[in-house]
């Protein structure tokens, strides 16, 4: 067995967290040592990161503190929790990852793709996700969902241009790169979500396999 990094990725409420919970329990079925996590965060002091992150200040954050900021969380998370759990050979399933920075810092904010491949590159060495799921859906609808559950966090507070934006940033990416993503129907029923993702199983438990 090898260790298999996979990440969930798309728009605000576009179900990630409910699918990598369901995806989870699917290989946990199957016998898969799966850990679950997720970003900015999957540490105690990334997860202070994540509060920085996420928080409404009366002092506006600067598009590089944020990238920064986003970064900082990762090599936490990376060096605590995500290499060494591939090293054991653990399925890791990871709500959002450093596609998230390309579609929220770049798509949204503006930064520079080369600025943010440098970060990467710096960050994570040559360690990429193995597959990544982008669950995709209309703005207007994914947003219904994050407000359904209350507060709005300072991500949620953007407005539609910026959607937009991290949505076209996903697509690009995903079109561009076949091998490694998987595009999923977001605005679909749950039901029929978890249909689509029980057909991506197969192809999980074979690149886990090696
Ligand atoms: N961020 C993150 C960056 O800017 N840069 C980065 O590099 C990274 C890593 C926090 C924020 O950080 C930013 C992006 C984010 O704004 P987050 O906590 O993952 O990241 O933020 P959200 O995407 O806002 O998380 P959500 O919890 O809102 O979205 P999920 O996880 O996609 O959705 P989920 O599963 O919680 O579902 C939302 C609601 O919809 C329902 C669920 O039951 C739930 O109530 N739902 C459905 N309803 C109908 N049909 C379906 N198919 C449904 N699927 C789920």
């Amino acid at each position: 067995m090898t260790g298999l990094f996979i990440t969930l990725e798309g728009p605000e409420g576009a179900g990630k967290s409910t699918n990598r919970d369901y995806l989870a329990e699917c290989l946990r079925a199957q016998g898969v040592d799966v850990l679950l996590t997720r970003e900015p965060g999957g540490t105690p002091l990334a997860e202070r990161i994540r509060e920085l992150l996420l928080a409404t200040s009366d002092e506006a954050m600067c598009a590089d503190t944020e990238l920064l900021l986003v970064f900082a969380a990762r090599a936490q998370h990376l060096a605590m929790v995500i290499r060494p759990a591939l090293a054991r050979g653990a399925v890791v399933l990871c709500d959002r990852f450093t596609d998230a920075t390309y579609a929220y810092q770049g798509g949204g904010r503006g930064l520079s793709q080369e600025r943010i491949a440098t970060l990467e590159s710096f960050v994570q060495g040559e360690l990429r996700p193995d597959l990544t799921l982008v669950f995709d859906l209309p703005v207007e609808v994914g947003l219904a969902r994050a407000s359904a559950r209350g507060r709005l966090d300072r991500f949620e507070q953007e407005g539609r241009v910026f959607f937009d934006a991290v949505r076209s940033t996903y697509l690009k990416r995903a079109a561009a790169d076949p091998s490694r993503y998987r595009l999923v129907d977001a605005a679909q029923s749950l039901a029929q979500v978890q249909r689509s993702l029980d057909r991506l199983l197969p192809e999980i438990l074979e690149r886990h396999r090696g």
